[in-house]
């Protein structure tokens, strides 16, 4: 049998699972604040042109209103100053969308402390547990963050002194944009950054490192807990938005039962 013909049958027999990694797009979907005096992005919304009435008989459809950063969704080279020159949306060429993810589990560390940064150290002892990093592949990097996405408040988690949500260090960020073969990194939060990323140095690392590096970002992924270390295949279908920076996107995996 040809290979995309065993990839159909084991789909229909249930050994090979799609497992969706979005969160749905609506009003209530959570999205980034930044403090003053950024602009900020838009709630998704929809806009009834007909349904089924003197408008429109026959049909239901409406126009929608969304940032290209809201909800789950891709970062492309050019959202960031450092990869200005790099891709837009459109232009991330399509055999990138489909590749394999690994995907490394710190939901107790940032359980334990909602400003976990990910480092090196903690990438290099799963590759010695899991094997080496995918080429051209994603780490998608769990942290539980999923568990609080219905709850606006509890997934952005912001005090008098910034939100406080799990990220990557500097360094980290750095050293997976210069050193591994990464195509990029893939969280459960609103943003691939830590939420306290706004002080670091440089700001936002993983923003400025990764996409700088012409690698990309993918947000508020769920069901992480439902992946192995590694072995599945991540499907990101973002819009492809010319000039844009970013877009909602359709995440999948296919996961061998
Ligand atoms: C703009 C400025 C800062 C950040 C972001 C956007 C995102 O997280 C994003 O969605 O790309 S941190
Ligand atoms: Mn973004």
């Amino acid at each position: 049998m040809a290979l995309l013909e065993q990839l159909a049958a084991a789909l229909a027999a249930g050994e090979v699972e799609v497992v969706d990694l979005t969160a749905p797009l609506s009003e209530a979907t959570p999205i980034l604040q930044l403090p003053e005096p950024f602009a900020n992005t838009r709630h998704f919304a929809l806009h009834e042109l007909s349904r089924y009435d003197e408008r429109g008989p026959a049909w239901y459809w409406n126009d929608i209103t969304t940032g290209e950063h809201t909800g789950t969704h891709f970062d492309a080279p050019v959202h960031w100053v450092t990869g200005r020159d790099g891709a837009d949306v459109s232009q991330v060429p399509a055999g990138q969308l489909v590749a394999p993810a690994v995907v490394l589990d710190a939901a107790a560390e940032a359980g334990a402390d909602p400003d976990f940064l990910l480092e090196p150290d903690h990438i290099l002892a799963w590759t010695k547990t899991h094997g080496p990093l995918p080429e051209g592949g994603w780490l998608l990097y769990r942290t539980g963050w999923d568990s609080r996405a219905d709850d606006a408040a509890a997934f952005l988690n912001a005090d008098e002194t910034g939100p406080h949500t799990p990220g990557l260090s500097v360094e980290c960020a750095r050293w997976i944009a210069e050193e591994t073969p990464l195509i990029g990194v893939g969280v459960e939060t609103v943003g691939t950054d830590a939420g306290a990323a706004h002080g670091f140095d440089p700001a936002f690392p993983c923003h400025s490192f990764l996409l700088g590096a012409g690698k990309y970002g993918l947000t508020q992924l769920r069901n992480l807990d439902r992946l192995p270390p590694r072995g599945a295949l991540l499907v990101a279908a973002p819009l492809p938005i010319v000039g844009g920076s970013g877009s909602p996107s359709r995440v999948l995996a296919l996961v061998e039962r």
